[in-house]
């Protein structure tokens, strides 16, 4: 039976040693844990990250006693130093993602020993995967921490269906350009056939990076990748919602002896004075969580509104969190001496504005907090989703309480009706506070029952479910192209019919096929090895080769002047047969260019990064260096711009490669395909090119022609290879 993978920097449970050198399990009972149950549960399926003991920590008798141990709960771990944990874990996810993917590009560490750990690590993942993958199985592939991990599963087992879900936010294309590492980060990522984010936010940016650095197509939310098609889609996170309602319930019908003790001073305090109200904040000690910023706004609210002092309390739980990174450090400091200077500025003898817990509580403790407190404040400064927020209202069985949310939280996409601040305007979060404590109950009741309505329905459960099965519909979507990939099969059997004919004709387009397709058309010239290749070719007896491109006779005639070869530029209006002259294959008039190239010398200047070539025959509007969101915008605009012009003067427009050219309609490589066509009578044909100008080629050959498209895009031609990185060795073929 198939099964999944789940793939994340930890495993969902804690090792323990105890005293008595036995060990001690602990699965977690965490939100990812919850939500990946059903997945994990299902046949054999398989659980692979960190135990949290490194290898100096593991003797070799524990070592395998901790395995044994992990595998009774379906885990496979993944072996890492005390200098991984430092350098990839602390080092390059702590101190490089996380800060620049928060948008706090003052602590972001741009590292090399960092990056090249990570890397490492990414692989030492891998390898796990790999020893642990079978036919047909399925990998998800969780967080920040792994960004590598599925074009490295992808680049072994490429049939595997891979899904990455990142748990932080996706920043801005504006930060994430700033990466030194940022195309190898891109193509991690995009090994998965689905991506998931929080927020559709963090998938526009996403994209956006994508369209810009790697310079991909992306239609909608779709990327075409070499021959695949990677989905990007948001999915929302969402708490066990059943869990912590049902806390709270039982919560609230324990007796006063059953109570825990931090229960029992928060009751004395809410007893003490009928009006008295609490404000909770909880949130792992982080620079993104916004917490010095929200006791400052507490300070501005009691002198604004200081009919609220011995009123109302502030209870902050802090977690400790990644307490050995610096930040971190400073971060601790500057919150003791904030809530040390605001108690000892307002605290009177029966009253102190801030009760501060630096610690992790049990899960109990943390209920009674959520269910005591009239007010939660989660104002962070950036973060992924925050599941603190929806925890708070899931335990309002009652269905009062205020919720203060932070618009930067990706909770506050789903959470309209708590009050949504920006956590930098000190004005607005006081002014929140007292709407929070002053508001009616009849208010509160009606905002939480549309919050908990969709918290229950969008359960952490359903979060996964949504996932695999959006993933599982991505298999579906290579269909729509319809070329089939060139299989050894297929190749076996054209040279077989090459070796077999009379008379053989091989149609090269030149760039991005023959070539990489360069930024700079002038950069594409041909390379020594293409010029070795192309004249092994020319050697084959009753075999006509032609390099047939839109180039122009100039460029043509200087790169392969001193080369014996067939030519066919200008999408077919000049022919240079082997041994003789060009010859003019079309009579083009060119009156025309005069009118066409103030129009797009308008657009030039409209558009940084676009040029215009112009060929003896045709102008070219190129814009492969445009921002591909404005260049999208640009193109149909020129197109309609040209409407009228083009019909009047018997004109084309080929949208190429990032290109528009415009030319007359009589000229195409067709056309010009066709007249070779009819000059002998070829009993094998074969044509490769890359633009959609190729089309015209591919649509006039013979039925019985082997037409190969570059790229994995819609095409006329019969079978499609992925990159022009697999023409040469194609072509290599008919050598043998
Ligand atoms: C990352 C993203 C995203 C907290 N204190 C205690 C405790 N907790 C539990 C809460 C909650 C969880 O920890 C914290 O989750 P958050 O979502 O708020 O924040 P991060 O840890 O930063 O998580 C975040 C999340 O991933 C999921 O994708 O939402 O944006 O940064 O469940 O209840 N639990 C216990 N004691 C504590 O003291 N028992």
């Amino acid at each position: 039976m198939n099964k999944t993978i789940i793939v994340s920097n930890r495993l969902p449970l804690q090792v323990k040693l105890k005293e008595n050198n036995e060990l001690e399990i602990i699965p977690s009972v965490g939100g990812l844990a919850t939500g990946m149950k059903s997945v994990h549960a299902e046949g054999n399926g398989i659980w692979i990250g960190w135990s949290g003991l490194t290898e100096e920590e593991l003797t070799d008798d524990l070592k395998d006693r901790v395995d044994n141990a992990i595998a009774a709960e379906k885990c496979a771990t993944v072996q890492l130093s005390q200098n991984d944990i430092d350098n990839y874990y602390f080092g390059f996810s702590n101190r490089t993602l996380w800060p620049l993917f928060h948008y706090f590009m003052e602590y972001t560490e741009f590292e090399k020993d960092f990056w090249e750990s990570y890397k490492k690590v990414n692989e030492k993942f891998a390898e796990v995967v790999l020893e642990n993958l079978d036919e047909g199985d399925t990998v998800w592939v969780h967080d920040y921490q792994l960004l590598l991990l599925p074009q490295m599963i992808k680049d072994k087992k490429p049939n595997t269906s891979i899904g990455f879900f990142l748990h932080i936010p996706y920043p801005s294309y504006e930060i994430f350009r700033t990466f030194p590492w940022r195309e190898e980060v891109l193509h991690g990522m995009l090994g998965s056939d689905l991506i998931g984010f929080h927020t559709y936010d963090y998938e526009r940016h996403f994209l956006s990076s994508v369209k810009r650095i790697l310079r991909l197509e992306v239609k909608f939310n779709e990327i075409v990748y070499y021959d695949r098609i990677i989905k990007v889609d948001s999915f929302p996170m969402g708490i066990d919602y059943k869990k912590f309602y049902d806390a709270a319930e039982n919560h609230m019908q324990q007796e006063q002896n059953e109570r825990s003790e931090l229960q029992q001073r928060l009751d004395d305090h809410l007893q003490a004075d009928e009006e008295t109200k609490l404000i909770l904040s909880i949130d792992r000690m982080d620079y993104t969580k916004g917490i010095p910023n929200r006791i400052r706004a507490y300070e501005y609210f009691l002198n604004k509104y200081p009919q609220f002092k011995e009123k109302v309390r502030l209870i902050m739980l802090a977690v400790p969190s990644r307490s050995n990174v610096p930040q971190y450090q400073l971060l601790k400091k500057e919150t003791d001496e904030l809530v040390g200077r605001i108690n000892g500025h307002f605290a009177t003898v029966s009253w102190t504005p801030i009760w501060y817990f630096y610690r992790s509580m049990p899960f109990e403790n943390l209920i009674d907090l959520y269910t005591s407190s009239d007010v939660a404040m989660i104002t962070p400064v950036r973060d992924g989703m925050n599941l603190v927020a929806k925890e708070y209202i899931a335990t309002r069985t009652n269905k009062d309480g205020v919720l203060i949310l932070s618009e930067m939280a990706g909770a506050a996409k789903e959470m309209n009706e708590a009050l949504v601040v920006n956590p930098n305007n000190f004005e607005e979060l006081a002014d929140a506070m007292k709407q929070a404590l002053e508001m009616p109950m009849d208010e509160q009741k009606r905002r939480n029952a549309i919050l908990q309505e969709r918290l229950a329905r969008y359960s952490i459960e359903k979060w996964a479910t949504e996932f695999m099965k959006s993933l599982k519909a991505t298999q579906n979507l290579g269909d729509v192209i319809v070329s089939k990939r060139m299989s050894s099969d297929v190749e076996t059997e054209m040279i077989h019919s090459f070796k077999k004919a009379e008379q053989k004709l091989l149609l090269l387009d030149y760039d991005g096929t023959l070539t990489g397709f360069q930024n700079n058309p002038q950069d594409a010239s041909p390379d020594a090895e293409l010029f070795e290749l192309i004249d092994k070719l020319n050697t084959l007896e009753n075999a006509d080769v032609v390099i047939i491109s839109g180039r122009d006779k100039a460029t043509f005639t200087n790169w392969f002047g001193n080369h014996d070869y067939n030519l066919i530029t200008d999408h077919g209006v000049w022919l240079r047969r082997k041994h003789k002259d060009w010859e003019a294959l079309e009579r083009l008039k060119t009156d025309w260019m005069v009118n066409i190239r103030p129009i797009l010398e308008s657009f030039v200047d409209r558009t940084p990064g676009t040029f215009i070539e112009e060929k003896q025959y045709s102008l070219a509007w190129h814009y492969r260096k445009a921002d591909p969101e404005l260049a999208q915008i640009r193109t149909i605009e020129l197109n309609t711009v040209l409407t009228s012009l083009i019909s009047n003067n018997d004109l084309t427009v080929l949208n190429g490669n990032k290109v528009m050219e415009i030319k007359s309609s009589s000229v195409n490589k067709g056309r010009a395909a066709s007249r070779l066509l009819s000059e002998k009578n070829y009993d094998f044909t074969f044509a490769i090119g890359d633009d959609w100008t190729d089309e015209y080629m591919f649509d006039e050959l013979p039925k019985d022609a082997y037409t190969v498209k570059v790229g994995f895009v819609k095409t006329k031609a019969k079978y499609y290879v992925k990159s022009n990185n697999e023409v040469r060795n194609l072509l290599e073929k008919f050598l043998n």
